[in-house]
């Protein structure tokens, strides 16, 4: 038998697979559904990498086992095709996005096929295309009318380099997630999606919709994931409270999570943003403004910096602690953010180490108020900031800080002073970019009617064609003649349109409902196919992906099914991650390293099968591995030594070997199956390997045992799994074969060696088939010659038996 030939095999099977259309979801079916949804890939220039390689093949290998399963399989691929690389680079040579674009997808799809994966490609979609982004802006309108949608001035990041705003999430640690250019600040007129309204529960008409937090307890994700989530999102549990300023009709209300400490507070600081800056009688306002000024130019994160703290005493301005009527002196300091709670806190240097560091630079006293075991707090040069015991602090002495806070809740709410509040770090989320490759903001300003939306009917608001692509702030729509020459839908009159274009993570937030019904151009999906096929069962992506379009895409659910658009809260029941694969030495694949490895290459020299199975092999899906090319060797052999078994297939056999080689087969069966729905395929292939040294040693192997290795194959290495089908002269085409059921008879261990004991001790091993009963043994025992000699003569008193591992007979 010849060495099994992939180049002539993997491109015909390829072809086959297309044109009989196999892997095509049913639209109507008795089957049950599994939605495996791969996140989509942007297509840029440099083509599949082998992370892709990784995820697409473990959603592969799913996808075709379920079917296999008797599921009716939605597994659909598309481009998340607007974006900033195709623009820059149309910045830099001329050539237009769209075809940049355009070539990209060409040679993706050229290299997805080539790898044998059994998309669904009748639901293609890309976003880029006006018959996406209609649905995208048709979206956008809804949640405008509902008032999720909203235009406001506001601080923003601002990237430089790329000439854009960022959202928060893309301007994480004050650099640009895009280009790694420091962010600024501006303030700028911009639209946002109001996502905070998604953070807690809420009652839509007599039902619940579940927020971004209490949802992430009904998903299947992976706990890192979800941490990461309700990390963004920054749950904080605490009061605001008045301190009332002297001589004044004014207020300081602070926000603070730690209410037990207030008896410790010796100062309060505003944020230099805090309106009440400018409303106080300060009699060193010179000295303040100049403070103010050099704030201003300071980034977030410059200010968050555990950087020497700065600020200016507020002259003539004290305020009255509500507990104890102290008065207390003000400080105007940028290590307190403008944007987070009140802008305002009370500060207490013995438990927070900001105001600790504070407080010893500007000589301020410091006041215990919690005591721990170890009392280490103001000796050691720093705050103690755990909970702890109350002193210092009148009728709440010797309470625990948790008991602590709950009792100064309740009296600041009974003498009004106070009250219970919840702050959140997540945003508003920033949409709207000045750039060109995005899905046009359908909205026209007119100059009698303010602010209007485009009417459905005109829809798409499609992108011209006549631009520049040079950055200059503003989006290069603004110079559009042919995109500007508009009239207001409402009066008539010459009106001008948004020239802002989404942030692409607006397409990338729905686009898992598109899949459902591609096609429609009635509306974005039918509720029909929405029921269908929705929510997705298995999502497979990057964790670098766990805050950013994760979020957005929960928070664009929530917002649909509280517009009664879906019917369902969490677009992913269930989420998994792959791995980054390093390059050989160890380090993050990448061209400035030299260390990438072109998928093309290794499936030109090895084939697709071997490429498929040997990512998989490389260790658990989610963990970080180096690539080894000589690995790639060894899974290749294995491929060809399963072909070549069938060299020893007898016609006339109806069994491989004997009961061992039996069992062995029917647990591999089992194990596989159960491996692949764990996503567990390192070990589901080392199983096949095991199996397929075992019957390597058998002279002859049945025809039905061929098959079954086969039928487990076929997931896993589809191309190969044909070939062996067809060797069999199988039915049509093995990914539409049924999954092998195990054998559990067959499975039970066939033989098992028990000890013999006579009065406790061991006088003899016997060898018999696993399962027998105590009578069975005993009859077995008893003509044994060694045994017989032990007990003759004597009385039997008593028979201790352990089924399948001892028997001892106690005799007297
Ligand atoms: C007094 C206090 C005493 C505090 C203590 C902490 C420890 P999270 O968990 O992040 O919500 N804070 C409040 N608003 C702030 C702002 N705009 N800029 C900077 N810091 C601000 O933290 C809440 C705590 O951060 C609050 O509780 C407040 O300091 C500070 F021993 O109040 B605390
Ligand atoms: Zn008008």
């Amino acid at each position: 038998m010849a060495k099994y030939n992939f180049k002539e095999s993997e491109p015909r099977w390829q072809k086959f697979w297309q044109e009989q259309n196999l892997f095509q979801a049913e639209q109507t079916s008795t089957k049950p559904k599994k939605y495996i949804l791969d996140m989509f890939p942007y297509p840029s220039g440099d083509g599949l990498h082998m992370g892709h390689v990784e995820s697409y093949t473990a959603t592969d290998i799913y996808s075709r086992y379920w079917r296999m399963k008797g599921f009716n399989v939605l597994h659909p691929q598309g481009w998340d095709a607007f974006g900033l690389p195709a623009e820059n680079y149309a910045i830099k040579t001329g050539v237009h996005p769209s075809e940049t674009t355009k070539k990209a997808i060409e040679n993706f799809t050229r290299q997805i096929n080539s790898l044998g994966f059994s998309y669904d490609w009748s639901r293609e979609l890309n976003t880029s295309d006006p018959s996406y982004y209609k649905w995208t802006q048709w979206l956008f309108l809804q949640l405008y009318a509902a008032g999720l949608a909203y235009k406001k001035k506001a601080k923003v990041n601002w990237c430089d380099s790329c000439q854009t705003v960022l959202a928060n999430e893309q301007a994480e640690g004050g650099v640009c997630d895009r280009c790694g250019s420091m962010v600024v600040q501006k303030d700028l007129e911009q639209w946002f999606f109001k996502i905070s309204d998604f953070i807690e529960d809420q009652m839509v008409a007599g039902k619940t919709v579940k927020g971004l937090l209490s949802g992430l307890e009904t998903v299947d994700w992976p706990e890192s994931t979800k941490a990461a989530q309700r990390n963004w999102i920054g749950r904080s549990e605490g009061v605001e409270m008045d301190f009332t300023v002297d001589n004044s009709d004014q207020k300081i209300v602070v926000f603070t999570t730690r209410v037990d400490t207030i008896f410790g507070c010796t100062y309060v600081v505003l944020a230099p943003e805090h309106p009440l800056v400018s409303k106080l009688q300060i009699e060193n306002s010179t000295e303040v403004a100049e403070y103010l000024a050099t704030a201003k130019s300071k980034t977030e994160l410059e200010r968050m910096e555990t950087k020497e703290k700065t600020g200016v005493l507020l002259q003539g301005v004290t305020a009255r602690n509500p507990f104890t009527g102290v008065a207390v002196p003000v400080f105007v300091a940028d290590y307190v953010l403008g944007g987070y709670g009140t802008g305002a806190v009370m500060a207490v240097p013995a438990h927070d180490q900001r105001d600790y560091e504070f407080a010893v630079k500007y000589d301020l006293p410091i006041v215990e108020v919690i005591t721990s075991e170890k009392n280490i707090a103001v000796e050691a040069g720093q705050a103690f900031t755990d909970d702890g015991k109350l002193i210092n602090s009148e009728l709440y002495n010797g309470l625990h800080s948790a008991e602590a806070r709950q009792k100064m809740a309740t009296w600041l709410a009974d003498n009004q002073k106070g009250r219970i509040k919840v702050n959140y770090k997540l945003r508003d989320w920033l949409i709207s970019r000045q750039r060109y490759w995005g899905a046009p903001i359908p909205i026209i300003y007119c100059e009698f009617c303010g602010v209007v939306p485009v009417p459905e009917k005109d829809l798409p608001v499609t992108l011209p064609t006549d631009v520049d692509f040079k950055p200059t702030g503003e989006s290069p729509l603004v110079n559009s003649e042919a995109f500007h020459t508009v009239i207001c839908p409402l009066c008539g009159a010459p009106a001008r349109r948004e020239s802002d274009t989404m942030d692409t993570f607006v397409c990338s937030s729905w686009y898992y409902l598109r899949y459902a019904d591609s096609e429609n151009a009635e509306v974005f999906a039918s509720p029909e196919a929405l029921k269908q096929w929705l929510p997705v069962d298995v999502y497979l992506g990057g964790a670098e992906h766990s805050v950013l379009h994760l979020l957005y895409a929960r928070f664009f659910t929530k917002a649909l099914q509280k517009l009664g658009l879906v019917e369902f809260n969490e677009p992913f029941l269930m989420l998994r991650h792959q791995g980054i694969i390093l390059g050989s030495d160890g380090n993050k694949m990448s061209k400035s390293k030299g260390n990438v490895v072109n998928p093309d290459e290794i499936a030109k020299v090895y084939g697709a099968d071997a490429l498929r199975l040997y990512e998989m092999f490389m260790g658990p899906l989610e963990d970080m591995k180096p690539w080894n090319t000589n690995g790639i060797v060894g899974i290749s052999r294995f491929l060809d030594r399963m072909y070549r078994l069938a060299e020893k297939i007898d016609a006339k056999l109806t069994q491989t070997g004997g009961a061992k080689v039996q069992s062995l087969l029917h647990k591999t069966i089992k194990k596989v199956g159960e491996d692949i729905e764990q996503f567990k395929f390192n070990t589901a292939i080392s199983a096949l390997m095991i199996l397929l040294n075992e019957l390597e040693k058998e002279p002859v192997i049945a025809t039905n045992d061929y098959r079954f290795l086969a039928l487990m194959l076929s997931p896993l290495a589809p191309h190969l799994a044909e070939e062996m089908w067809q060797i069999l002269a199988g039915e049509g085409s093995v990914t539409q074969a049924t999954w092998p059921m195990a054998d559990t008879a067959a499975m039970q261990d066939v033989e098992v060696t028990m000890v013999v004991q006579v009065g406790g001790k061991v006088r003899q091993t016997i060898t018999v088939a696993a399962g027998l009963d105590q009578n069975a043994i005993m009859a077995i025992v008893m003509a044994d010659e060694v045994v017989k000699k032990w007990v003759e003569g004597k009385e039997m008193v008593k028979i201790v038996f352990v089924p399948d591992k001892l028997i001892n007979i106690v005799v007297k």
